[in-house]
């Protein structure tokens, strides 16, 4: 049995006790973006690998494949809502929490000690103040981190960049991450107008069928506000199209580039733009000024 109301002792998960280390005093952060938003949270020292569960344990890892064992819902704390909890986005109801010293995904049965356990205090990243680190709100000092690809919720001492993440560029439904950027399926769209649907010489579909003022919309979330690289893959017979990237409904616009000829609607070239965003959830629209094209995907990378 455990006793909430008793100041807990904590080991690391080595087995030596955990007596922590002065801290910088730190500043209560809100998440860019609010409560709410869904997260791929990207280690500080092996960038490319993210927080994920398997079987219930949670772990650091490359290529996590379902997409949704490395994707979270960051929401109020469950037992603070100052602070946040960490849902899973293929487990609805089951939370990021630490027992034992270790990170777990387990339900929520609604006890008090299991909202404790599952409630972290947002703070600038231990390593990187770009990033964000996740302390303990029952065990203050405490942080999740990882050793040897596992999750673990202890203090990590010298070693700050293993409670180190960084929120990734990502979609409401899916799109592919890697390192800063986020490749999104044409296909993918959540609405659209006049566009059609086929198969693509490069596996997998694109959107066919754009003609001036055909639109497609995408809900993403940026995680900081700045500078990005949206790339597009586009064939076109003749060329002279323009996609504008704009947010959803019109206005504002982010920027428009124009669709060279390629030679054939199955010929596929990559061009790209920069263009400014605002950190949050987003939802993006490429909108044909002038239509004439294939769209197979497009990706944002953070510059
Ligand atoms: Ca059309
Ligand atoms: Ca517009
Ligand atoms: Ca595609």
């Amino acid at each position: 049995m455990e006793l909430s109301g008793i100041q807990r002792i904590s080991w690391h998960h080595d087995g030596t006790p955990n007596i922590g280390v002065p801290q910088p005093h730190h500043v209560q952060m809100t998440p860019a973006g609010g409560p709410g938003e869904f997260v791929q949270l990207r280690s500080a020292n092996f960038p490319d690998r993210y927080i994920r569960h398997a079987e219930s344990r949670g772990r650091i890892d490359a290529g996590v494949n379902p997409l949704g064992d490395s994707q979270f819902k960051m929401v109020p704390g469950l037992a603070d809502p100052n602070a946040v909890s960490l849902e899973s986005v293929n487990f609805p109801g089951k939370f990021l929490r630490h027992r034992n010293g270790e990170v777990w995904v387990d339900s929520n049965y609604g006890d008090a000690l299991f909202q404790a356990d599952a409630t972290w205090n947002v703070r600038p990243g231990l390593s990187d103040t770009n990033g964000i680190s996740f302390e303990s709100w029952n065990i203050p000092g405490n942080f999740i981190r990882h050793c040897e690809s596992l999750l673990y919720s202890e203090n990590p001492g010298g070693i700050p960049a293993d409670a180190t993440f960084f929120k990734n560029i990502t979609s409401v439904n899916g799109g592919r991450t890697t390192g800063n950027s986020l490749m999104v399926e044409a296909e993918h769209y959540q609405l659209m107008k006049g566009i059609q649907l086929e198969g693509s010489v490069e596996g997998g579909q694109n959107v066919g069928w754009i003609e001036d003022d055909d639109w497609m919309v995408y809900d993403v979330i940026i995680p900081v506000t700045g500078e990005y690289t949206v790339e597009y893959r586009v064939a076109s017979p003749y060329g002279g199209g323009q996609i504008e990237l704009e947010k959803a409904g019109g206005a504002p616009d982010y920027g428009t580039i124009t669709v060279p000829a390629t030679g054939d609607w199955q010929n596929w070239t990559t061009i790209s733009h920069a263009v400014f965003l605002n950190a949050g959830s987003q939802k993006l629209a490429i909108h044909a000024l002038g239509g004439g094209y294939n769209l197979n995907w497009f990706r944002l990378t953070a510059r």
